[in-house]
């Protein structure tokens, strides 16, 4: 396998696809070694096989807004790879979402729930549905309408979605409320339920905890104490709240949080009473991140991203290319010495060749936010079993599964002197779908 020549390839076959590109550009060269030790994967094609989603559904959404007024949307769900379990992975609702953006989502969702080391394959869905501004009712009626369709493509052996940007607990039940009355089944297809609906406890915690665990398995690594460390992150939403929560918890200092507006500085950190004023606005009153600025009395940068902050730590949580090869050049510039991503794919190629050329500790999207979907796997675990584990057994659970990516990413990702994580990640993930893929024939 030559990487360029496949990117080419997929590149002239499916063009007008930069996300799904850079997301495979990013893996190739990593594994290009290792998938030519086995002449076999080429003998059988199975980078191509690989790379191309298995199949993708797309169809219409048609719903009725509060005035009466009718709306069209699109839906997906591309169901990428079911090598290791059945497709898995979040479904989103932003109104930039397209193809591109799902398919790079899906290719690396594969990656990151065969890194779990629980049986689940690699999916993505999503609509580019806006919900800004939208009331529960219009949110509701959505959901329903966009369960009317994805229905008949899911289920709890064949692709159990879950949330991901503009889809947190509330859109979940609202879609599993709707699958329920169209299956005529309750075996738990959708994860992030809720409690209430046969849902797993810390699920809403797990991406924003599990990378924090992943960042400090990283820290041991060189010895450093999270205590007291100045972190930046991105992001108001699911994954950057429950990082801050966890940060607050070590006693680490966070001074930014931001929204697709601009993001605030607070000098002091953002501490409990603090994150809970946030919680409320994002996650109650659906507000602006401007609005914690107002009221704790501290900076609002309009328009910007909050890389120009001087941190010891950056946790990127909000969107793909959010940081820059500019904003990593900063971040270094100004002594940053780790990045753990929240976010899929929040770095540019440029920063991330910024962070590996730095040799800071660099733990990539696949490896330091997978412990959302695997709570969500512990969630399909206790639906399966009919029984609820406590906190503390999944959060116990949880952290053993991020030091064992940890350890993964140590094992295929060290070079003389310093851990490549990013190729750990890739090499570790790549490796067992590639065996399975061979195992089970040319499909
Ligand atoms: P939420 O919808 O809860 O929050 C998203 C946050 O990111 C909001 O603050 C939002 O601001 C901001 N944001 C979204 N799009 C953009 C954009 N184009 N530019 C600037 N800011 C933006 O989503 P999550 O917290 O769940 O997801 C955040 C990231 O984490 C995503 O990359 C997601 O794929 C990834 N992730 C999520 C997991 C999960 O379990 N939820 C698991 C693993 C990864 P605004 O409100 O203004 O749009
Ligand atoms: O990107 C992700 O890993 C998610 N959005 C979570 C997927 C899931 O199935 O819990």
């Amino acid at each position: 396998m030559k990487a360029n020549k496949v990117l080419d390839n997929l590149k002239r076959r499916f063009p007008n696809e930069p996300e799904y590109h850079q997301a495979v550009s990013e893996v190739l060269p990593t594994i290009e070694e290792v998938y030519n030790q086995h002449p076999e994967f080429e003998k059988s094609n199975l980078i191509e096989r690989l790379c191309i989603p298995d199949r993708i559904f797309s169809f219409r959404v048609t719903w009725v807004d509060d005035k009466g007024q009718v709306h069209t949307n699109m839906g997906y769900r591309v169901q990428h790879n079911n090598v290791i379990g059945p497709y898995k992975g979040g479904i989103r609702f932003h109104s930039s979402v397209n193809l591109s953006i799902l398919k790079f989502l899906a290719f690396e969702q594969t990656f990151k729930n065969s890194l779990t080391a629980l049986p689940m394959g690699g999916g993505k869905g999503g609509s580019d549905f806006n919900p800004k501004g939208k009331s529960n009712a219009e949110i509701m009626r959505f959901c329903q309408a966009f369960m009317m369709e994805l229905w008949r493509h899911i289920g709890p052996e064949t692709d159990v979605p879950a949330g991901d940007i503009g889809v947190g607990g509330r859109e979940v039940a609202y879609m599993y409320g709707m699958y329920k009355k169209l299956a005529r089944e309750n075996t738990g297809t959708l994860t992030g339920k809720g409690i209430e609906l046969g849902g797993s406890l810390i699920r809403p915690e797990a991406t924003g905890y599990g990378n924090v665990y992943f960042l400090l398995e990283m820290l041991k690594t060189r010895n450093i104490d999270i205590k007291g460390k100045v972190v930046t992150i991105s992001g108001s939403g699911n994954v950057a709240q429950y990082t801050t929560e966890k940060l607050i918890e070590l006693e680490a200092k966070v001074v930014t949080m931001s929204d697709s507006n601009g993001y605030i500085y607070d000098p002091e950190g953002i501490d409990r009473e603090k994150l809970n004023y946030i919680m409320e606005l994002k996650n109650l009153y659906r507000g602006r991140i401007s609005e914690y600025a107002e009221q704790y009395n501290c900076k609002y940068v309009e328009g910007a991203r909050p890389w120009g902050e001087k941190c010891d730590i950056a946790m990127p949580s909000a969107t793909q290319n959010e940081l820059t090869g500019e904003d990593a050049k900063t971040l270094l510039a100004n002594g940053c010495f780790a990045v753990s991503e929240g976010a899929n794919m929040p770095s540019t190629p440029e920063a991330i060749d910024a962070f590996l050329e730095a040799k800071i500790l660099y733990g990539p999207d696949k490896a330091a936010n997978a412990g959302g979907v695997s709570v969500s796997g512990l969630e399909m675990t206790q639906n399966s079993m009919k029984l609820s584990w406590s906190a503390e057994e999944v959060d116990e659970k949880l952290k053993s599964i991020m030091k064992s990516i940890h350890e993964q990413c140590v094992k295929y990702g060290q070079q003389e002197g310093w851990v490549n994580y990013v190729k750990g990640a890739n090499v570790a993930g790549f490796m067992k779908v590639a065996k399975g893929m061979m195992a089970q024939g040319i499909l």
